[in-house]
């Protein structure tokens, strides 16, 4: 029996010997010290020994096996270190690679020059004001001196949602909103999409933005507004140029004006960007009528104001010489990326 054990012990060590990974190691543990292993069959065995040699041979018993054992942690702690060995090696980072790049989002040029415009407003002492997209044709049209009649309430122009309610052509609801609401002084500017009836093509589209201002005061006059056009230009362009006005009509202004500037491009001589003109069109502006002032509960005798508006899509288009509006509103990130 005390032979059978050392052989065991001995073929035990000898199969660890050729061990290459856990799995068979677990295996070979079951083998020889399972419940169903050799070294139990023997152990069952010794009922049959005498009184004398149990002790002998249990000794050398638990010998073999507590050699087995430790032989069998050996081998696993060498597994052990191999397999990590192994993993280093092949995951070997390289930090002298070159990085992968991540696209970076940016503002689309509508917002960016949006952005900008109400930064100067705001630096001016202005809010930004806003209001519904979906408007009554009270606050679209008829507080702003538009009767039922006039032209540009024609179903041709404007997308009407029912009798009384559009989609806004212009952002002068939101001011008379805010002249309903609050007394003089009102500085604000409501930027915002509006739409018009428009077949699409380079230089119109059903929807656009737009950028109208506001200020209501004791006291305000035209020279005000000339003030805060020169001011709004060289903040946007950074040069002192000059502005003109052309006499024009708006239903809610009176006196009405078309605010013009010296050309940026050209600085006046005439170019392909102002048509030989030397001015290009700034926006239309003028005092605010008396009826649109009594429409909202300020006095005319009291108060007086001045209010102009833009188009924003025009000015991205100058300001970056694209020729064809409808590149704005296709988000191709070709396009897009250039800005
Ligand atoms: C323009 C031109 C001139 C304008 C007028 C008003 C209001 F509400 F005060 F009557 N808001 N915007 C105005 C005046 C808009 O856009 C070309």
């Amino acid at each position: 029996m005390k032979q059978a054990l050392e052989r065991i012990g001995q073929c035990a060590k000898s199969e660890l010997d050729s061990i290459r990974d856990s799995k068979d190691l677990e295996a070979l543990r079951i083998k020889f010290l399972g419940k169903k292993g050799e070294l139990t069959a023997i152990m069952k065995g010794m009922a049959s020994l005498s009184a004398e040699e149990r002790p002998v041979i249990g000794q050398i018993a638990n010998k073999v096996r507590s050699d087995i054992e430790e032989a069998i942690e050996k081998k696993a702690n060498e597994l052990k270190a191999a397999a990590f060995e192994l993993k280093l090696k092949e995951e070997k980072l390289d930090v002298t690679l070159p990085g992968k790049s991540r696209e970076l989002g940016r503002l689309h040029p509508l917002d960016a020059v949006m952005h900008e415009i109400e930064d100067i407003f705001i630096g001016m002492g202005f809010d930004v004001a806003s209001g519904p997209e979906v408007e009554y044709d009270y606050y679209n049209f008829e507080a702003l001196n538009l009767p039922p009649d006039h032209p540009a309430r024609d179903t041709q122009d404007t997308f009407y949602i029912s009798d009384n309610v559009l989609l806004r052509t212009q952002t002068s609801p939101v001011q008379i909103r805010v002249m309903e609401q609050k007394k003089p002084p009102i500085r604000i500017i409501a930027p915002g999409r509006v739409y018009r009836s428009d077949a699409v093509d380079a230089t119109h589209s059903p929807l656009f933005h737009q950028i109208e201002g506001l200020v209501v005061d004791k006291g305000i006059t035209m020279g005000d507004l000339v003030g805060i056009s020169e001011m709004f230009i060289k903040r946007l362009y950074g040069e002192n140029l000059k502005i003109r006005l052309r006499p024009h009509h708006f239903p809610f202004t009176e006196p009405s004006a078309e605010v013009d500037m010296e050309c940026f491009n050209c600085g006046g001589k005439g170019c392909s960007m102002c048509k030989g003109e030397g001015y290009i069109e700034l926006w239309g502006s003028g005092m605010v009528h008396p009826k649109v002032l009594k429409n909202c509960g300020i006095d005319p005798e009291v108060y007086s104001g001045f209010a102009f508006g833009m188009g924003l899509e025009r000015l991205v288009m100058r300001k970056y010489g694209i020729t064809d509006l409808r590149l704005l509103y296709e988000n191709d990130l070709r396009f897009l990326g250039q800005f």
